[in-house]
């Protein structure tokens, strides 16, 4: 009558919380494959694949270093598809005197955790989950009394308690960003790396065929599968990365290609997430590429902060404001979702391209989606929780404690200010200067006005005009909020009246076409 533990999905690392202190000899180790985790939103095949295959793997790494492990697959007949029904019947079969588990990624999931205590009448550990380079009673008492939570001052704190990129009190190259150094678009002949793939093995294989039956309604395709699904391949992306990608990580982070998904990213978010990777290793060896001389410093910093300053950050916030940070919606944003963020049937290049790709990939980089569909989001008005519904759903890296706060906060400036002190908003001009859609497209991206113009320019200005007066007192937004004022009537006119035709024509529409 050991203790039950209980590992999540994306809780699939050796040293978690929960199984620290485990006894082989008297415990139980539960992973559960349940619906209900795979259709509380329509996860795209490939997340699916993912997380099932990763906990069928570590199921078997634990089974072959002698832990006992209750491993529920999703086609158990007598499966009853929830977590909390999965305990309850685990409880039953072990009769255990205490349950142990780790806080989960998401609010939802730590709710019904919560009742698990009464539901079975067993003791519930529910401990940290210390997979972070940061502690969120640390993160709460920073933010305490802070009138706005700046990343980049968290990021310093976090330099500092860590010691990366430290020299001794000074940051390593007398500066903390070098944000202003990796602004390049691609230059046309330098084709980037192909990243290393992990092809499907037979587990895999098996998980794949499983939901190309169970969700064949779900977005996504899964031929181009390639996802690391061990902490062995998590490990080798990592080095993949480090030697093929990162010394050109800086210079290319914002920009965007045809053809080219990844570019020099890192492809280790699935990873980190899914808890194959550890976020300190994956900063310890970019540092170490950076002192060896194998990569430069403004990339190596880029990448760090990433890792060590936004994605501890965003999950930061999300505890610290959760659960109402779900509900925000200060731009009363309200529009349906258009159908073409599924088909990828839009005139608009740029768009096609990103959601093409994520139906391809389950994944885009974060420009493509900050600055294609969040900034479409965010400019058209749509309505958060519908966005947030779609990020949520499409990509493999997207658990809610990551996605909610880059999409509500930094894309779509649902939250009012919280994450970003202004929003993202930007016209056709910025995409055209860090990609080459815009060669490719059926709408000009000089023109504002008119059906041939690109949609984001008056899009743009219509945002603008309809928010003035809450960005009035906006410092960084005093500039475009100047010229707005400025604008002869007609043709600001003109641009309003654009970017209402456009709002009110086919490629907003919310219903598949037939
Ligand atoms: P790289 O660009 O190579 O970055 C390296 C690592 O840094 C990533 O693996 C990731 O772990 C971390 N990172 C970078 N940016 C962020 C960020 N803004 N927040 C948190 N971590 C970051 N990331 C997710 O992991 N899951 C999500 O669901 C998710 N949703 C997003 C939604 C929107 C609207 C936006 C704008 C960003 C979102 N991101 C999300 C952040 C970012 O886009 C992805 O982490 C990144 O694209 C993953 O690809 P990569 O591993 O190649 O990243
Ligand atoms: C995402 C996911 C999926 C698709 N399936 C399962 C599952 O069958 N069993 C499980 O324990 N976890 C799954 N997960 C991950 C959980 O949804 C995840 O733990 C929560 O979203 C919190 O991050
Ligand atoms: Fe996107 Fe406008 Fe460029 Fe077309 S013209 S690719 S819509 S930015």
């Amino acid at each position: 009558h050991g203790v039950l533990r209980v590992v999540l999905g994306d809780q699939c690392s050796r040293g978690l919380a929960s199984l620290r202190d485990l006894d082989p000899a008297r415990d139980v180790v539960l992973l559960a494959e349940v619906m209900g985790e795979c259709t509380y939103v329509r996860h795209h095949k490939q997340k699916i694949v993912l997380v099932l295959s990763v906990m069928r793997h570590f199921a078997r790494a634990l089974a072959v270093r002698g832990v006992r492990v209750d491993h529920i697959r999703l086609d158990d007949p007598e499966n009853t598809g929830t977590l909390a029904g999965e305990v309850a019947r685990a409880v039953a079969r072990h009769a255990p005197e205490g349950i142990v588990c780790t806080v989960p990624g998401e609010w939802r999931v730590l709710a019904d955790m919560r009742g698990w205590e009464e539901a079975t009448g067993l003791p519930v550990e529910i401990r940290d989950d210390d997979r972070f380079l940061s502690d969120l009673g640390w993160f709460r008492r920073w933010a305490q009394g802070k009138k706005q939570l700046r990343m980049e001052f968290f990021y310093r704190e976090m330099r500092r308690a860590t010691g990366l990129l430290m020299e001794g009190e000074a940051p390593a190259g007398g500066a903390w960003n070098y944000d202003a150094e990796n602004r390049r678009k691609l230059e046309p002949g330098l084709v980037p790396p192909a990243p290393r793939r992990f092809p499907p093995d037979a587990i895999t294989r098996e998980v794949m065929a499983l939901v190309e039956t169970r969700f064949p309604g779900h977005f996504g395709t899964l031929e181009a599968f390639a996802w690391p699904v061990t902490a062995r391949e998590a490990e080798a992306a990592l080095a993949d990365f480090i030697t093929a990608r990162l010394p050109r990580f800086g210079d290319y982070q914002d920009a965007m290609a045809t053809g080219e998904p990844v570019l020099f990213h890192a492809l280790l978010s699935t990873s980190l997430n899914a808890g194959l990777l550890s976020p300190r290793a994956c900063c310890e060896a970019a540092e170490a590429a950076w002192r060896e001389g194998r990569a430069p410093l403004n990339a190596v910093e880029g990448f760090i902060r990433q890792i060590l300053g936004w994605r501890e950050f965003v999950r930061g916030v999300y505890w610290l404001k959760m659960p109402d940070y779900a509900g925000l919606n200060a731009l009363e944003a309200t529009r349906p979702l258009p159908w073409s963020w599924w088909s990828g049937e839009t005139r608009m290049n740029c768009v096609a391209q990103a959601v093409r790709q994520t139906r391809d990939l389950a994944y885009a980089h974060h420009i493509q989606r900050l600055m294609v569909t969040g900034n479409f989001a965010l400019l058209a008005g749509l309505d958060p929780a519908a966005v947030n519904e779609w990020y949520l759903t499409v990509y493999a890296d997207a658990y809610e404690w990551v996605e909610l706060p880059n999409t509500h906060g930094m894309a779509i400036h649902a939250d009012g200010g919280v994450m970003g002190s202004k929003p993202y908003a930007a016209s056709g001009a910025y995409i055209n200067r860090m990609s080459d859609y815009c060669r490719g497209c059926a709408y000009d991206v000089k023109q504002s006005t008119g059906p041939g113009a690109c949609p984001f320019n008056a899009l743009y200005w219509d945002f603008l005009a309809r928010h003035e007066r809450r960005f009035a007192n906006n410092p960084r937004l005093a500039m475009p909020l100047q010229t707005l004022r400025k604008m002869d009537p007609a043709k600001r006119q003109a641009l309003r009246d654009s970017a209402a035709a456009f709002l009110a024509g086919p490629e907003l529409d919310p219903a598949a076409p037939g």
